[in-house]
């Protein structure tokens, strides 16, 4: 297996060029360079409609890898025919990875996710988490946190909390597949190379989510890309940490966790969002960020 150590490790190869149609600032483009980074080009990626499938559109492609546009239902199992079409063709080598937002994974396309999962196919499914239906305008997703304003979930004084309904737990859910999840970070990209080249040499389903900022949905300045990611890790609004074997390892764990009011302040999304919700959500951060120290290098799921 391919191991990053340092930032100097990363491979300078980009098989994600400019030009792409995604807004300045985007997390899940990033995310994808820095993917390509490590699978190379021998990658198939099956992209489920969203925001990415924007990027090559004919005749012009930023991206040195193949691509297949797929519906949002079923790029699990597309990607699950094609690992098997490959194989039968003696291409056992040739990575076959989805690259998905959260609304395709969580919430769409989840039935053919967890089939390809329970059948353990030998894929990688990237969910690039932008935590909304980023490209019909930033809607509610089962992804969005508790909190956030969308275009579905405003805020208003009927509802001051915007997103009042608390986000799926999709690791715990992958997980219990008995397959290999991971949370990952754009600002920890050490850490995201390894679960990708962990991914790659497994014989079996990997999950890695990525958390995919997104400048024009959470509204904020696309310079702070990097910044919001980290925060989202020093505060617990996204742990790092993998399941393998139904075990739990937190691969960063701090003394203690930053208090999430920054991270609030540098969205807009979170704009307005009452004293009473602020304390609502730091409560669910904490009872989250507890039970994965509770439960670290133990059973799980
Ligand atoms: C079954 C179906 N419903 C709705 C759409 C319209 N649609 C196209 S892209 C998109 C948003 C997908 O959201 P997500 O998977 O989170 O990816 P993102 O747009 O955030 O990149 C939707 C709803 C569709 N293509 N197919
Ligand atoms: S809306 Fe968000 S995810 Fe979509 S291209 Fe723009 S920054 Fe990227």
């Amino acid at each position: 297996m391919q191991e990053f150590k340092s930032l100097k490790d990363i491979p300078k190869q980009d098989n994600f060029t400019g030009g792409s149609s995604a807004c300045a600032g985007c997390g899940p483009s990033l995310g994808l360079k820095l993917a390509l980074k490590v699978l190379g080009l021998d990658t198939i990626i099956i992209n489920s409609a969203g925001c990415m499938t924007l990027l090559p559109l004919y005749p012009n492609t930023p991206l040195k890898a193949s691509w297949i546009h797929n519906a949002i239902e079923n790029a699990a199992s597309t990607a699950a025919g094609a690992r098997h079409g490959l194989d039968n063709l003696g291409n056992e080598d040739m990575n076959v990875v989805v690259y998905a937002g959260d609304g395709a994974t969580y919430d769409i396309g989840f039935a053919s996710l967890s089939a390809a999962a329970a059948k353990n196919e030998r894929i990688i499914y990237i969910c690039y988490n932008n935590q909304s239906y980023g490209n019909t305008g930033f809607q509610w997703s089962t992804a969005t946190p508790y909190g956030s304003e969308t275009k579905t979930t405003p805020r208003g004084k009927e509802n001051p909390t915007g997103t009042n309904i608390v986000n799926k737990d999709m690791l715990k859910i992958m997980g219990a597949h008995r397959v290999y999840a991971a949370t990952a970070s754009l600002a920890y990209p050490v850490d995201f190379l390894n679960k990708l080249s962990r991914a790659k040499e497994r014989d079996g389903f990997s999950y890695i989510e990525l958390l995919g900022a997104c400048t024009a949905g959470w509204n904020y300045d696309p310079r702070l890309t990097i910044k919001i990611s980290k925060l989202a890790v020093r505060c617990g609004m996204w742990p790092l940490y993998e399941i393998e074997h139904g075990m739990l390892t937190l691969n960063k764990d701090f003394s203690e966790l930053k208090p999430i009011d920054e991270f609030l302040k540098m969205q807009g999304r979170y704009r307005a969002l009452p004293p009473d919700g602020v304390d609502r959500l730091q409560a669910l951060i904490n009872e989250h960020w507890a039970e994965l120290k509770e439960y670290n290098k133990q059973r799980y799921v």
